[in-house]
């Protein structure tokens, strides 16, 4: 089992897409660990986002997730951060498969709705940023039927 890092980012909540996408998420069959509607200290975002510094889109992406609410997110399942990516899909709407995240709901590539844990260090490493309180442990009885016995 894997837990990753998901955020929802301000452009989403604001248009009111919070369940909807929370909802892709829990139908899929993961679990969700942790849930938290924040504001964004720039600190934070400026930690999240270091290996963009000093790009030219950097700037405009720390004013971008700071200036609303956000939905910080854990989620839990095998491979779950390869899923997640999967389900968020790539990082401009327009250019993301229909049936993913971004491909369904957005036309853009900043406002892209949705962050996701790129790999199992970096999720580690936004969940110690995220959720230093840590993150919930609980079973559920339906994971039973979400996997089978080889998958896990
Ligand atoms: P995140 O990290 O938000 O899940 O998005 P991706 O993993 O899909 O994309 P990324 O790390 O390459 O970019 C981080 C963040 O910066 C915005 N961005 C990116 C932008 O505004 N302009 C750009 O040219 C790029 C590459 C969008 C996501």
């Amino acid at each position: 089992m894997e837990t990753t890092f998901i955020f929802i980012k301000p452009d989403a909540v604001q248009r009111g897409l919070m369940g909807q996408i929370l909802g892709r998420f829990e139908r899929k069959g993961l679990q969700i660990v942790g849930t938290k509607l924040m504001s964004v200290p720039t600190d934070l975002a400026k930690k999240h986002y270091a290996e963009h510094e000093g790009k030219p889109f950097y700037d405009g992406l720390i004013k971008f997730v700071t200036s609303s609410p956000v939905l910080a997110i854990a989620i839990r399942g095998v491979n779950a951060v390869t899923v997640c990516r999967t389900l968020i899909g790539a990082t401009n709407g327009q250019k993301a498969d229909p049936g993913t995240i971004r491909g369904d709901f957005g036309m853009s590539g900043g406002f892209n709705m949705i962050h996701g844990s790129d790999s199992l260090e970096s999720a580690e490493r936004e969940l110690a940023l995220w959720f230093p309180e840590g993150t919930l442990d609980y079973s559920r009885t339906l994971d039973t039927w979400c996997y089978d016995p080889s998958d896990l």
